[in-house]
């Protein structure tokens, strides 16, 4: 199942470093697309809920470095 939640990432200071979580995420198995905007500080990302939750994808923003919380 395709699931799509916005998430807001606390931490990024520089270019390179949205560049840097974004890559992060599309590496992570699971995810099929993830964008990361440095102005809005803001996460999107789909993935298949059978193989991800948010809390993983949380815990991989978290693991490079900066915070996330996810967005109702
Ligand atoms: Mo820029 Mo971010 O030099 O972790 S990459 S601050």
């Amino acid at each position: 199942v395709t699931e799509k939640a916005e998430f807001d990432i606390t931490g990024m200071t520089c270019a390179a470093c949205s560049t840097r979580i974004e890559k992060g995420l599309n590496k992570l198995d699971g995810v099929i697309k993830a964008n990361v905007n440095l102005a809005l500080e803001k996460a999107t990302v789909e993935y298949n809920g059978s193989v991800l939750t948010p809390s993983d994808i949380i815990s991989k923003v978290e693991k490079l470095g900066y915070g996330a919380h996810m967005k109702e």
